[in-house]
């Protein structure tokens, strides 16, 4: 067939190296740039079958988030803007993989199990974030998505979130807005203004050295100097993500280089492809205070609770976090806030899926991903309520506040020899492993701790918390000890912390 004959002779063009073996992780591949341009053409390839199975636009995103410079990565969005399919990320692994010689085979097997018609139209959106390898990259998607027949729209340089905005509004026709940046900006910044009428403010803005940078810059007309947004490391000397961006303040708890953060001034950090955000202010004492996404849960949905008491609404909300959440923020949701709480895996993909069964469901990773989502029977209540003319004046004002956000917020989404249970909160193998944590845990007050493989990197990651920094720094080091131990540990033995 004509149609194969092109992806035969296009695949030479981007050769996968033998032997080479990726897998789809927690957010799509990712690993360092060099081992990557085959695993993009694959992409456009799956990105084009998906299309056709699904009759809707697909959104192929570049980017590797935080991770440094030197990588990149690729993540598939279905069509209502969420994370392709747990399915689909099988075929992902199972097309990256195959050698060259037998990735028509691979695709057609894909074809023939998701019984796909190959007539129907295919269409791929495709961005990407502002590494250097990006540009390339991107462009071997878009070969991928053309060889098969498919039609694609190449949004550039775009923050991941926007491509996931772009990807809904092209298969919504336009209800959810106008698929373009202008249209994105449009639709945030009169929310925005909306939400916080006659307040000046200022907002100091880490840009990570990345896309998110250059889109605040094209965002700042549209909010009118209602927003003074001083923006640093705004990519025009330093090097994307380092010492700076949310993973960078996260991790060290604290402000990144180049900017000047005054007393109480509010700021703020995108991680690479800005789908991710911390806030943090210092105080007068000069103290470091980091409002991470288990904060920005608890703030979030003490005002929508507010909200709904005074509108008089009914609606079910509940905050969805993952193991990485702070044990005292689990406690006040659950015990002061009186809001339902789930924990599920670590990755947007997870939390998204369990917010989707509340009426409001918010749902925070701890390191800053997160948005809140209104199911279809609570956004019309809502507007329905606006509409009411029998609502009162105060009624009024919250649902609008309400209608408000909802617009405000954006809500699409957007180590293997360690398994896990209980969201990850408890390890099943190696055996001994779990009760070895089980105990170390025991010799601290208000102590919690876990470990998981990384979905991004080549690494276990240990998680620990106790009542004071000491306590959990120690606990740490003797959890990452033992997982060493236990789980084959390369290297040097972990070292203490301090
Ligand atoms: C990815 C995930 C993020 C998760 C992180 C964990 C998305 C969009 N991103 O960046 O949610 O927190 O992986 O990384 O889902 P890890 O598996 O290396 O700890
Ligand atoms: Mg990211």
């Amino acid at each position: 067939m004509a149609q194969f004959e092109e992806v035969s002779q296009k695949s030479k063009l981007h050769p996968k190296p033998e032997g080479l073996t990726l897998q789809y992780g927690t957010a799509g591949f990712r690993t360092h740039a060099k081992h990557l341009d085959h695993i993009m053409f694959r992409m456009g390839l799956l990105a084009t079958l998906r299309s056709k199975k699904t009759k809707s636009t697909i959104g192929v995103m570049v980017t590797a988030s935080h991770n440094p410079e030197e990588d990149n990565g690729v993540k598939l969005i279905d069509p209502m803007g969420e994370m392709v399919t747990a399915a689909w990320e099988g075929y992902a692994t199972q097309l990256a993989n195959a050698e060259q010689d037998s990735l028509l085979k691979e695709l057609k097997d894909i074809i023939k199990k998701e019984d796909i018609d190959m007539s129907e139209p295919a269409s791929v959106y495709v961005g990407k974030d502002t590494r250097p390898s990006s540009a390339s990259l991107s462009q071997a998607v878009l070969d991928g998505v053309s060889s098969l027949g498919g039609k694609t729209h190449d949004y550039g340089l775009v923050t991941t979130p926007q491509l996931h905005y772009m990807v809904c509004c092209c298969n919504t026709h336009g209800c959810y807005g106008s698929p373009t940046v202008e249209g994105y900006y449009q639709k945030l910044s009169q929310a925005f203004l909306q939400l916080t009428q006659n307040v000046r403010k200022r907002l100091l803005v880490d840009g990570a050295n990345g896309i998110g940078a250059l889109k605040m810059r094209e965002m700042e007309p549209f909010l009118r100097s209602e927003l003074q947004v001083v923006l640093s490391n705004d990519g025009s000397s330093g090097k994307l993500n380092h010492m700076c961006g949310a993973d960078y303040v996260k991790v060290q708890q604290k402000a990144p280089q180049g900017m000047n953060m005054g007393v109480g001034e509010r700021c703020c950090s995108f991680d690479g492809d800005a789908d991710r955000i911390v806030y943090y202010y210092t105080d007068s004492k000069g103290c470091f205070h980091l409002l991470d996404g288990d904060k920005i849960a608890t703030l979030i949905s003490t005002y929508l609770k507010e909200l709904l008491t005074q509108a008089g609404l009914n609606l079910q909300i509940a905050v969805v976090q993952t193991a990485y959440a702070n044990g005292s923020s689990t406690r006040y949701l659950e015990d002061v806030m009186k809001v339902t709480v789930c924990c599920t895996k670590t990755g947007v993909k997870h939390l998204h899926h369990a917010a989707q069964e509340y009426d409001i469901g918010v749902y925070f990773e701890a390191n800053g991903h997160g948005t809140v989502l209104f199911s279809k029977a609570a956004q019309k209540q809502i507007q329905e309520l606006v509409k009411d003319p029998n609502t009162n004046d105060e009624r009024k004002r919250a649902v609008k506040l309400l209608e408000s956000t909802i617009n405000l917020i954006n809500q699409v989404s957007d180590r293997r020899v360690i398994d896990t249970t209980d969201a990850e909160r408890r390890a099943v193998s190696p055996e001994g492993l779990q009760d070895t944590i089980d105990t170390l845990v025991k010799k601290y007050k208000s102590a919690r701790s876990f470990v998981r493989p990384s979905g991004t990197e080549d690494v276990v990651r240990v998680y620990a918390e106790a009542d004071t920094q000491e306590s959990a720094d120690s606990l740490a080091h003797e959890v990452s000890l033992a997982v060493y131990r236990l789980a084959g540990g390369i290297g040097d033995e972990p070292k203490p912390l301090h």
